[in-house]
């Protein structure tokens, strides 16, 4: 299901209907009623009548159903956020949903800049987790992007001006979606995505087009045990002296030590306490 402006498209075998959304299906002030991706039944008179069970749902972008969350930067205009991303990561685990990251623009950086971002992505590999350096303006790496998207269900999120838009143009042939020349002092594509769209990929498969967004909350993680089973390079480390370590002050720690001996990455290390820190003096200690 899609929709555009208020509107429901809902494609059925190769036909795609306009469609209302049934009443009962409102409820009030709830923005996930019915949302890109959802499966659905319509009727004859072409309104939604049931939504089916979703294997997933996210938050930012509002998409459901998905096989893969892109995460998109770009190299430079605008630079990473690499704080934004580890919390863009976080998130994806916490739904768990594939994260795949991708770094756009990279026509616009020298061999230097590229191999410092190269270094600084190397953890995700680690995770298992698929990133892609590439141009779309000098069509660096799509071939094999398009090679992986297919036959899947992908929504690109990620930071307004990135260029989502232009990769997915490029990507499909079904309809061009503006884009935008990046304002240098808004941070922002003239032409930004305002509406969520899927579309059908050429040779099989979805990708979703988001509108860009500047601010990613942290999710609604309730203890530190739950947050450091979010950071899997954390996992079968085994080794720390207490069995309720929270890998911040105490001795003998199996993280701190990989941290130390270069096993984990320092600024994925860094950017957990930041958070440790956060939850625990924002949300945590109101209810002890
Ligand atoms: N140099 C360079 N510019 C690019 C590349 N890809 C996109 N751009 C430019 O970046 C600007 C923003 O692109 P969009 O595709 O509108 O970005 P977006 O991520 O969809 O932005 P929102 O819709 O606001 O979220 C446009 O001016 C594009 O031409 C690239 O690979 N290299
Ligand atoms: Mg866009
Ligand atoms: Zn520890």
């Amino acid at each position: 299901m899609n929709k555009i402006q208020g509107f429901y498209y809902v494609k059925c075998e190769d036909n795609v209907y306009e469609c209302k959304l049934r009443g009962i299906l409102k409820r009030k002030e709830s923005k996930d009623n019915c949302v890109v991706g959802d499966i659905v039944e319509i009727s004859e008179d072409s309104s939604i009548i049931n939504i089916y069970e979703r294997k997933n749902l996210v938050e930012r972008p509002l998409v459901a159903n998905i096989d893969y969350l892109v995460i998109q930067f770009a190299g430079k205009d605008p630079d990473i956020d690499y704080e934004r991303l580890n919390i863009l990561l976080l998130r994806s685990f916490f739904y768990k949903i594939k994260p795949i990251v991708i770094i756009n623009k990279i026509d616009l950086l020298n061999n230097e800049e590229l191999d410092e971002i190269r270094e600084r992505l190397d953890f995700l590999k680690k995770l298992d987790i698929k990133y892609f350096l590439i141009s779309q303006k000098k069509n660096i790496g799509i071939d094999e992007l398009k090679l992986f998207l297919k036959d899947n269900t992908t929504a690109f999120g990620g930071p307004s001006g990135v260029g989502k838009s232009s990769i997915i143009n490029l990507l499909q042939n079904e309809k061009k979606l503006e884009t935008g020349e990046t304002s240098k002092r808004l941070r922002r594509g003239k032409h930004t995505t305002k509406d969520t769209n899927l579309l059908e990929l050429v040779g099989g498969g979805y990708i979703i087009d988001t509108p860009g967004f500047s601010s990613v909350e942290l999710p609604d993680i309730k203890d530190a045990q739950e947050l450091i089973a979010l950071f899997p390079e954390f996992e079968n480390r085994g080794t720390c002296k207490f069995n309720n370590c929270l890998h911040l002050n105490e001795p003998s720690c199996g993280i701190k030590n990989a941290v130390d001996s270069g096993d984990i990455n320092k600024e994925r290390y860094e950017f957990y306490k930041k958070v440790y820190d956060k939850l625990k003096y924002e949300r945590w200690n109101r209810y002890e």
